[in-house]
């Protein structure tokens, strides 16, 4: 089987719809097709200032989340990416690999930085693309499932798994991003140019699975539109529109001309209430088993034991073959 790898940051609590929609679901395909690893990593969250015992529970939040969705512990290796130290050192080789202008480029950084103030942002969240890099050829990775934002890191690492090889002879595989078009990149609801992201202008744009079912229900009614009345899908003229039918689409396996002839002649109103209706009954259910899963702790550190054993056995192998590669000079 090919592998996959991917990985999400524990940092906002909960996942949103556009994690959920653009990535997880991905993961969960890929595990019926792929030896696929995913990670929750809590060593890209520390890029940005955090709370002791927020990350701590929050990474746990975010594997229960992952399991929630789910993500089958016989089908696939769940972990922590701290778990298995061989990120942070494969990291610093790729990072004496990177040029600073490639670095320099990664539009990532350059957004989140101007958010935080560019005196506030560390070095750590500049070469965070580079831990990334890391992150997927130590598993020798082939497909890495990710939303349209993180197709620029799949190029660096690319790059990069490319140089390496060719200064030091054949080592890491070369990965290829898998986006899926349709759902690449979910919109905030208030403004539907924009993806949707934790850091949004406002919450009532974010749609955050572990919100109560009842705001999460306003939040999609009160999705800003157009001033046209006809359903269609226009990702340029009715970029609110034609977010909620792919949200619709995706979440009820049906096609957005389907919907659309569904809906001709109805008001955008009906629409709204109806995919209101529609998430809700997703995320309830989602809630609960995500709640299920933290009140058995036990349960989650075994299986993220057992995960990291799995990751490290393959992390392992990777980085002793580049640091051979390199000419590190191998502890006897
Ligand atoms: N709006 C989105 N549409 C599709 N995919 C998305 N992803 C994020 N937002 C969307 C994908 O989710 C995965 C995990 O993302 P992450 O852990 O890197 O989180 P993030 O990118 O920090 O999430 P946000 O909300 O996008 O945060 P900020 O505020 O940092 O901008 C990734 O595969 C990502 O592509």
């Amino acid at each position: 089987r090919p592998r996959a790898l991917s990985g999400i940051q524990p940092t906002a609590g909960s996942f949103h719809l556009g994690n959920y929609l653009g990535a997880i679901r991905q993961y969960v395909a890929l595990q019926e097709t792929h030896d696929a690893f995913y990670m929750v990593v809590d060593l890209h969250a520390i890029t940005v200032p955090q709370d002791p015992a927020e990350l701590r529970a929050n990474t746990r939040l975010a594997v229960a989340q992952l399991l929630a969705s789910g993500l089958d512990p016989d089908r696939c290796t769940l972990f922590v990416q701290s778990h298995v130290p061989e990120h942070a050192q494969l990291g610093w080789v790729m990072n004496c690999l990177t040029g600073f202008g490639e670095a320099s480029r990664m539009t990532q950084f350059k957004d989140k930085s101007a958010k935080q103030g560019a005196d506030r942002a560390t070095v750590g969240l500049f070469t965070y693309p580079i831990l990334q890099v890391a992150d997927i050829l130590l598993y020798q990775a082939e497909a890495v499932p990710v939303g349209e934002d993180q197709r620029q890191h799949i190029e660096l690492t690319r790059d990069l798994a490319e140089r390496f090889n060719t200064r030091f002879g054949a080592t890491f595989t070369v990965p290829a991003p898998h986006i899926v078009k349709e759902v690449a990149k979910i919109y905030d609801l208030q403004d539907p140019t924009s993806k949707m992201s934790k850091s949004a202008s406002t919450p009532k744009g974010l749609v955050n699975l572990l919100d109560e079912p009842k705001t999460t229900a306003k939040k999609i009614r009160s999705a800003v539109t157009d001033t046209g009345t006809v359903i269609s899908f226009d990702p340029v003229e009715k970029a609110g529109i034609s977010n909620l039918l792919t949200i619709y689409a995706t979440l009820t396996g049906r096609s957005i001309p389907e919907l659309v002839k569904e809906y001709e002649g109805r008001m955008y109103g009906a629409l709204k209430t109806d995919l209101a209706e529609i998430v809700v009954d997703f995320v309830t259910p989602f809630r609960e088993r995500t709640q299920a899963y933290l009140d058995d702790p036990e349960t989650l550190d075994s299986i993220l034991a057992k995960g990291a054993e799995k990751a490290r056995a393959v992390a392992a192998e990777s980085l002793a073959t580049a640091y051979d590669r390199i000419g590190l000079l191998p502890a006897k």
